[in-house]
C-alpha cells in the first residue's frame, strides 16, 4: 500500500479528530441537548466577583475573580467547576501579576532599528491595523496567497486564524503545541481507537498506572493531577519510566531510570511477555481488537533480555513491574502521554505501543482505564463568519508543491508543519512565504533550532505579532500589536468534554488596561481593512449567545447557574457490543493495515535514536509546577518562587568532572552552541548519560526585567532535530551537551556500556 492510499484511509480514520477540531471552532451541530440537565446556582456575574477561565495554561480552569474598587485582588477556582472546584494552581493564581505586569504591551508599536534590535515607535492603532493589512494584502498581490503564514496558540489566537484563512493560505503551524507537543500521541491513538484521546485516562479509578515520562506533579494540569492524587490515595500502584527520578517517580512503587529513546523496546518487550505469559485480557483481545496474530508474530523476538540492554534495565525489575501492572487489569491507567515530539522519527510508533499494551490489558472504555469523550456540541456564530470564508477561498488552488506533501496528517489537520513552513521561509522553496502573523506562540523558545527561525525571519518582507508581553516574538516584529489578557476580555465558549463534562464562558472581569484591546476588537478590525466581511456580530456577547443557543443556554442563563454548567459524562462502553470506533475496522487496530507502507510499521518496531557523543550527555528537559513554558517566566510571584531552572546533572558524574551543587557552568552542544550561565542541581536521581533542563527558562528579551537574565533555554540548545515522517513533528531530545567551567571544557565521562544496537551521534559542527 502507497502512502496515498494510507492518506485516503487515515483520511476516514482520522475523522474524529477532524470533528474535533471543528468542535473546539465551535461550528459542530449538536445531537441533543443536555442543557435541561444543567445544575447551578445563582451566581453573581458583573457585581464583586466575576466567574471566568483561567488561560495561564491551556487547561483552562473556570475561576472566580474577586474585585475591589475596580482592581483585581483574588483569583480562585470557581466553587460550581465539577474539576477544579474552589482551586487553582500556583499559576493561576498568579494571573494577577500578568494583569498589572509593569512590563505589559501598552501600545501599538513600529520597529524603527533592525529587526530583532528591539527599538520601537509607538504608533495609533489605526496606523498599525492600516499596515498590517496593507503588507497582507502586498504579499498576497506578489506572491500568492500561500506566502502568508500564522502562527498561533491560545483561545485569542482562534479570531485571527479565520482572518488567515480567508486570504486562502494553507500554512497554519496550526499551533506549535501541536507539532512540537502531542502531536504523536494524536496520530497513534487516532489510529489505534478512532479517537484523540489526549489525557482521557481514569486515573481517580485505577488500580495501576503506568507512565512514560509524564511527569505529573511537575507538569500540573490541576485537575488531571487530582484524579492521579486520588487513584494513588486509594491504593493504585504507580511504575514510571523516565531517565530521571521525576515527581512522579518520587510517588511510584517502581522507576525504571531507562536510556532516553529506548521505550519501544521496553514496551515491545512487555507486550511479548504478557503475551507469553497469558497476562493480557484474552476476551476483550478477541472481541473488539484487530491484528492479534499478527502482533503477536511481530513481537516474539522482542524478548525481556534483548530491551533490558537497549534500555540499560535489569530483567528482574523489567518484570516486577509488568506483572505488577498486569495484575491491575483491566483497570489499568497507560497514561497515554501528553507531550511526545520526543525523538522524531520513532515518536508515533511508541505511542503506538503504548496504545497496543493498553488494549492488551482491555483496559478501554473502563473505570480506571481509557475513557470516552462526551462530545458538547456548540452552535455555529454565523456572525463569526465561518461561511464568508469558505466562499472566499472556494477558488484558491493549492501550491503546486505543498509543504505538507509527505504527511500522514495533511488531510486531517488544517495547518502545515511548523517546521516547513520555517524552512519555506529561509529557503524559498518549494515555494517563497514572505508573511508572518504571530499570536500566542513564542516564536524562539517553542521551536527547534531557534538560530534557523532567526534567520528565517530576516528573509521575510512583514512579520506582526499580537502579544500581552514583549517577549522574543515581539523583539523580532515588525508591529506589535498589544492584546487584552485573558482578564480583560471574551473568548469563545469554552467547553470540556472529559469525566466532568462543562461548558463555561471568559469574560472581562476588569476593563483592558492601556491601549490593549481584545482579540475580537482587533480581528474585526483588521477584517475590514483586508475586504472580508467577517465578525459582524454587534459585540462579542452577541456570538456568545449564538453558540451557547444550541444547548439551550444563554449568557445570562449562564450567569445565573454561577458560571458553568455541567452535563453527563459518558467515558464507560458496554463491551458486550461491538466498541463501534472510528478506525478502519471499527475495532482496536493492534494492527494498522492503512500504516501497510515501506516506512511506516503496521506493528511497531524499535529504531534506535543516536546516543550521546563521547564527551557529552543527552539534554533532556520538562516542566516546574509554578511556569507554563516561557509564558510566565516575568511574573512577579512566580518568579520570586522559581527564577531560574536548574540543570540536573548525576552526582557520580559531577564527582568525576569536579563540579559542584549550586555551582553555575555554561553548556554547550554538540553543534558548539554555548548557552546562558544555569546552576547546577547535583543529585542521584539522573542517569549519567543524561542531563534536565526546565523548559522556558533564559529570556533573550531585555524588555522582561524580572526574568531576562535568568537561567538558560532548553530551545537555544535544540539545534539539532527530526522529523516525524508521520505528522511532522519535530523531536527535540537528539541534542547533547558537555559543560564549560572558568573557560574549561568539561567532558562528560560514559559510565553506562553501549549496546551494539544503538548508533552514536555523529558531530558535525555549526554552519
Ligand atoms: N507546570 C506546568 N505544567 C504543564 C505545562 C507547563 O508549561 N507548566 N505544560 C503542559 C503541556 S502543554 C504539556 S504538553 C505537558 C508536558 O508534560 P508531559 O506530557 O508530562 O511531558 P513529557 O515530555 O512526557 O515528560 C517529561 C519527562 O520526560 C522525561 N524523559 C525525557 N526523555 C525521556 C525518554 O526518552 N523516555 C522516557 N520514558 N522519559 C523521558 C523527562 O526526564 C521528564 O521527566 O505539560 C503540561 N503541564
Ligand atoms: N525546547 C522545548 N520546546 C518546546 C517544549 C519544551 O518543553 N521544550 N514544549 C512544547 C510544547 S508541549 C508546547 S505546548 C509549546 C508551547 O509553545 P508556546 O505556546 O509558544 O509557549 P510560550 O513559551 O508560553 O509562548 C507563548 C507566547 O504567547 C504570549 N501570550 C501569552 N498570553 C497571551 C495572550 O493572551 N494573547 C496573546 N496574543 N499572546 C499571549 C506569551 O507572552 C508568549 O510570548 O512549546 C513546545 N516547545
Ligand atoms: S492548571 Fe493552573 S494555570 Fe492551568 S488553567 Fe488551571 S489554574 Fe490555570
Ligand atoms: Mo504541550
Amino acid at each position: 500500500m502507497n502512502r496515498r492510499r494510507f492518506l485516503k484511509l487515515s483520511a476516514a480514520t482520522c475523522a474524529a479528530l477532524a470533528s474535533l477540531e471543528l468542535e473546539n471552532k465551535g461550528i459542530f451541530r449538536p445531537v441533543a441537548s443536555d442543557a435541561a440537565t444543567c445544575k447551578g446556582l445563582p451566581g453573581s456575574l458583573g457585581a464583586k466577583e466575576v466567574t471566568s477561565v483561567c488561560e495561564m495554561c491551556f487547561w483552562r480552569c473556570p475561576i472566580v475573580a474577586k474585585i475591589k474598587d475596580n482592581k483585581l485582588v483574588k483569583i480562585e477556582g470557581n466553587p460550581k467547576s465539577p474539576t477544579n472546584g474552589h482551586r487553582v494552581c500556583a499559576r493561576g493564581n498568579s494571573g494577577i501579576q500578568l494583569l498589572y505586569d509593569p512590563d505589559r504591551m501598552k501600545y501599538p508599536m513600529k520597529r524603527v532599528g533592525a529587526r530583532g534590535e528591539g527599538k520601537w515607535a509607538r504608533i495609533t492603532w489605526d496606523e498599525a491595523l492600516d499596515e498590517i493589512a496593507h503588507n497582507m494584502k502586498e504579499v498576497k498581490k506578489k506572491y500568492g496567497p500561500h506566502a502568508l503564514a500564522m502562527f498561533d496558540h491560545g483561545a485569542s489566537a482562534e479570531f485571527y486564524r479565520e482572518i488567515f484563512r480567508a486570504t486562502g493560505t494553507e500554512n497554519f503551524s496550526n499551533e506549535p503545541a501541536f507539532f512540537q507537543c502531542l502531536g504523536p500521541v494524536s496520530m497513534a491513538y487516532l489510529t489505534t481507537y478512532g479517537y484523540q484521546v489526549s489525557e482521557r485516562v481514569d486515573m481517580a479509578n485505577a488500580k495501576a498506572m503506568l507512565f512514560f515520562g509524564s511527569h505529573l506533579g511537575e507538569n500540573v494540569h490541576l485537575s488531571h493531577v487530582r484524579e492521579y492524587m486520588k487513584g494513588l490515595l486509594r491504593g493504585a500502584k504507580l511504575v514510571v519510566v523516565d531517565p530521571r527520578f521525576s515527581a512522579a517517580a518520587g510517588k511510584a512503587d517502581m522507576w525504571l531510570p531507562i536510556r532516553p529513546g529506548t521505550d519501544t523496546a521496553l514496551i515491545l518487550a512487555w507486550i511479548n511477555y504478557v503475551i507469553q505469559h497469558d497476562l493480557y485480557d484474552k476476551e476483550f483481545v478477541h472481541k473488539h481488537c484487530k491484528g492479534f496474530e499478527q502482533l503477536r508474530k511481530s513481537v516474539r523476538d522482542c524478548t525481556m533480555d534483548w530491551a533490558a540492554r537497549i534500555c540499560d534495565l535489569n530483567v528482574d525489575d523489567m518484570t516486577k513491574a509488568i506483572k505488577m501492572v498486569a495484575e491491575a487489569r483491566p483497570r489499568v491507567s497507560l497514561h497515554p502521554g501528553r507531550h511526545a515530539a520526543w525523538y522524531g522519527k520513532g515518536d508515533v510508533q511508541r505511542h503506538r505501543a503504548m496504545g497496543i499494551l493498553t488494549a492488551l490489558f482491555g483496559s478501554v472504555g473502563v473505570p480506571g482505564g481509557l475513557y470516552f469523550p462526551t462530545p458538547i456540541h456548540l452552535g455555529e456564530a454565523d456572525c463569526l463568519g465561518e461561511d464568508e470564508v469558505d466562499d472566499l477561498i472556494e477558488d484558491v488552488k493549492p501550491p503546486e508543491t505543498s509543504l505538507k506533501d509527505g504527511y500522514a496528517f495533511a488531510d486531517i489537520f488544517p495547518g502545515s508543519p511548523t517546521d516547513a513552513i520555517i524552512k519555506a521561509t529561509k529557503t524559498g522553496k518549494p515555494y517563497p512565504v514572505k508573511l508572518w502573523g504571530v499570536c500566542g506562540v513564542n516564536l524562539l523558545q517553542t521551536i527547534s533550532n531557534p538560530y534557523q527561525t532567526m534567520d528565517a525571519i530576516k528573509k521575510l518582507d512583514f512579520i506582526f505579532t499580537i502579544e500581552v508581553l514583549p517577549t522574543e516574538p515581539a523583539i523580532w516584529a515588525d508591529i506589535i500589536l498589544p492584546e487584552a489578557t485573558y482578564l480583560e476580555r471574551y473568548d469563545a465558549v469554552h467547553k470540556k468534554g472529559n469525566l466532568y463534562p462543562y461548558v463555561t464562558v471568559r469574560q472581562p472581569v476588569v476593563d483592558p488596561m492601556f491601549e490593549s484591546k481584545p482579540p475580537y476588537w482587533i480581528a474585526r478590525n483588521l477584517a475590514k481593512r483586508l475586504g472580508y466581511n467577517l465578525f459582524t456580530c454587534k459585540d462579542e456577547r452577541e456570538f456568545l449567545n449564538e453558540q451557547l443557543e444550541e444547548i439551550d443556554l444563554s449568557l445570562d442563563k449562564l450567569s445565573k447557574a454561577g458560571g458553568i454548567v455541567t452535563f453527563k459524562a459518558n467515558p464507560y462502553k458496554d463491551l458486550n457490543k461491538p466498541l463501534g470506533l472510528n478506525t478502519d475496522s471499527g475495532k482496536v487496530e493492534l494492527y494498522a493495515e492503512s500504516y501497510d507502507d515501506e516506512d511506516l510499521d503496521p506493528i511497531p518496531r524499535f529504531e534506535p535514536v543516536p546516543a550521546p557523543p563521547k564527551g557529552y550527555a543527552r539534554l533532556v528537559y520538562g516542566r516546574v509546577p509554578m511556569h507554563t513554558f516561557s509564558r510566565t517566566m516575568n511574573n512577579l510571584w512566580l518568579s520570586n518562587e522559581c527564577p531560574e531552572g536548574k540543570l540536573w546533572i548525576n552526582d557520580e558524574i559531577a564527582t568525576r568532572i569536579g563540579v559542584k551543587d549550586g555551582e553555575t557552568v555554561i553548556m554547550e552542544n554538540q553543534a558548539g552552541y554555548r548557552s546562558n550561565p544555569v546552576t547546577l542541581f547535583v543529585t542521584a536521581g539522573i542517569r549519567p548519560d543524561t542531563v534536565y533542563l526546565p523548559h522556558g527558562f533564559g529570556s533573550r528579551s531585555p524588555l522582561l526585567t524580572k526574568t531576562y537574565g535568568k537561567g538558560a533555554s532548553d530551545q537555544f540548545m535544540i539545534t539539532n532535530y527530526r522529523q516525524d515522517p508521520f505528522m511532522g513533528a519535530s523531536g527535540h531530545r537528539s541534542n547533547f551537551v558537555c559543560l564549560i567551567k572558568d573557560g574549561k571544557k568539561l567532558s562528560i565521562p560514559e559510565l553506562r556500556p553501549l549496546p551494539p544496537e544503538i548508533p552514536r551521534f555523529k558531530m558535525r559542527k555549526a554552519s
